[in-house]
């Protein structure tokens, strides 16, 4: 599924803005007729956004259900004869859309896009309404897991992780017009050879004069695929036609970590005549990845991540995409001195991944499998004692839900050259023999979908070294500790000991090791000349702490604080307005630790 664009034989309308919005919270939409016509006593609610912080109001905040939207748009008048398209970044976590009164698609995961062909439904140049209605629970069968109680107060959702359960339209809408006969998908495999760079392109056609789509269809019926490729400042570098094949880039800029050099790649479809059908045009940076022993090679060269995990949260807009905020984060992690970031805990909008390939940071990208690990529930946030894995907890049904959710991230991300390492999960359950067979399966299929990126699960500290069964199945050790936190807090001393003597342990495996989550919650202003927890001092020395251990070890090849910023979290006695552990405060003021971090950051570079 290829993105919306403009370009000469596409176009494209984003349908954001004020739509009208409605909660359902005893699911009487679909029965009262509001998937058709205007939604009955609508609310304004803005798209993209979250709509839990938009309204004042508790019943919205910790809504449980379905929450109802709908917009009218007007069909384009030149898109007569064309295959009109709606497009959806993301619904979180399920959506059911309907254009007037016809349902259109149904999608389950919050993060990944979805459409629906709707050029039967729709006429150019008259109005046509969307209606969608999302739905935010968490079950044992949804990624991620949850559990919706009922009490004498209503429904209550409780889940296994550490951010609030925001919802709704977080990104963009979209009506796009494409070719009848069009360019369906676009597979790209870089690689580089010295001074000479290759691009293996894989392209599939769909529609009429297609067909019927695939690689195999093309050629034999009349329909050819052209490919060009131009360098940054529009010379044609290479160019080769049929479905797929390798171009050759002499002299090649490589895409690198600070150098976010693109290449441009039309890709064309033809006719006999070489008319052109369709034109799909997409960035393209030319790197290899790879890992070697305990080395994480960019261009064959030595990489160190420097980062954060991050989250998509912002105040109001909660998880809502804004390109102020990204553009800010990404000045920030460039004053910090960062060159990465993980997606942490689920697959963040399409912008935030063509803007870290333009700025040249580093991507490990995450599936939004956070919270199979009841261990941790119970443990931390008080929850009931259930076994993670069973017939009634986390089961197959929850795997094959996982597995679409490792599909459609490597199916939308497989092209940007900042993601360099997938991530299945984190913090699962991972020292169980359940736990062994619910992943085997999905390290085997994510090596399937994408045999060019190493692949990896982030490990808890409740499975220290010499007890997980998982982390043998990856490419590469993450690995999220809070020694001096979460154990022996205030303690740096014997943290330091604890957390050296674990290290050196998982350094024997013998891969690369990235320290995926450290950090202390840290309330801004709050300061001591001791280092005592929850002080800026303390993260400080936290981190220093941490620092001199990493050093030490060889097979580390990079450390991600947690977090990049405080950021909103479900109510909790331990949890002061969410989790504070952020270098940046939830409006991006930094910390004494940003401070710090910039002072190493930029040493190290
Ligand atoms: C880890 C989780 C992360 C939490 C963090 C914390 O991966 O989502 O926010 O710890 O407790 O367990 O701050």
């Amino acid at each position: 599924m290829l993105r919306p664009q403009d370009g000469p034989t596409r176009e494209r309308r984003r349908l954001d803005g004020i739509w009208d919005f409605r909660l359902d919270p005893d699911g009487v939409g679909r029965r009262d007729g509001w998937s058709s016509g205007r939604l009955p006593d609508a609310h304004a609610m803005p798209v993209p956004a979250s709509y839990n912080d938009v309204v004042p109001d508790l019943a919205v905040r910790d809504h449980v259900g379905d929450a109802w939207y709908s917009t009218t748009v007007r069909v384009p008048r030149g898109w007569d004869g064309q295959r009109i398209v709606l497009r959806f970044d993301a619904a979180t976590h399920r959506a059911t859309v309907w254009v007037d009164g016809t349902e259109v698609a149904r999608h389950e995961g919050g993060y990944t896009p979805f459409e629906a062909d709707v050029t039967a439904l729709v006429t150019p140049g008259e109005e046509a309404r969307i209606s969608v209605v999302v739905n935010n629970e968490l079950t044992w069968q949804s990624i991620p897991v949850g559990v919706v109680e009922d009490t004498p107060h209503g429904r209550r959702q409780r889940y296994f992780h550490d951010f609030f359960n925001y919802a709704g339209l977080h990104r963009s809408v979209w009506l796009h017009a494409t070719p009848r006969t069009h360019v369906d998908d676009v597979t790209l495999v870089p690689g580089l050879d010295g001074t000479t760079g290759s691009l293996a392109w894989d392209v599939s056609v769909a529609g009429p004069d297609g067909a019927g789509a695939g690689g195999s269809g093309v050629g034999g019926s009349g329909v050819d695929v052209r490919v060009r490729l131009t360098d940054a400042d529009g010379t044609e570098v290479a160019a080769g036609t049929g479905a797929s094949g390798t171009l050759t880039v002499p002299d090649v800029h490589p895409w690198a970590p600070g150098d976010g050099y693109l290449y441009e790649l039309a890709v064309d479809v033809v006719d006999g005549d070489g008319d052109l059908f369709d034109r799909y045009s997409l960035p393209v940076g030319i790197r290899t990845v790879r890992v070697d022993g305990t080395r994480f090679l960019i261009n064959d060269e030595p990489f160190y991540f420097t980062g954060f995990g991050k989250h998509e949260d912002a105040p109001v807009r909660g998880k809502g995409h804004d390109d102020v905020m990204l553009v800010h984060d990404f000045e920030l992690l460039d004053w910090v001195g960062a060159n990465s970031f993980r997606t942490s805990h689920y697959p963040y909008a399409d912008e935030v991944y063509d803007y870290a390939d333009r700025r040249g940071i580093v991507v490990i990208d995450e599936t939004a499998a956070v919270g199979l690990n009841t261990g941790i529930a119970s443990g931390i946030f008080g929850g009931e004692a259930v076994p993670t894995f069973s017939p009634d907890t986390v089961d197959e049904r929850t795997q094959a839900v996982h597995a679409q959710a490792i599909r459609e991230l490597v199916a939308r991300d497989k092209n940007h050259p900042s993601v360099v390492l997938w991530s299945i999960a984190n913090e699962p359950e991972s020292d169980t023999d359940a736990a062994r067979e619910y992943f085997e399966p999905l390290f085997a299929l994510t090596r399937e979908l994408d045999p060019t990126r190493p692949v990896g699960f982030v490990n808890v500290m409740l499975a220290p070294h010499g007890t997980c069964r998982v982390s043998e199945l990856g490419d590469v050790v993450m690995l999220n500790r809070y020694y001096g936190w979460y154990v022996q807090t205030g303690d740096l001393a014997a943290a330091e000991e604890a957390w050296r003597a674990e290290l050196q342990g998982w350094a024997g495996e013998g891969k690369p090791i990235i320290i995926t989550e450290y950090g202390a919650d840290t309330m801004p202003g709050v300061h001591s000349t001791t280092p005592v927890p929850w002080t800026e001092e303390y993260q400080v020395d936290y981190l220093d702490m941490n620092h001199r251990v990493f050093d030490s070890v060889e097979a580390v090849v990079g450390e991600h604080v947690w977090n990049f910023a405080d950021f909103q979290t479900a109510p909790g006695i331990f949890r002061v307005d969410g989790n504070k552990k952020g270098a940046f405060t939830r409006d991006r003021k930094p910390k004494a630790a940003a401070h710090a971090l910039r002072r190493r950051w930029h040493r190290t570079r």
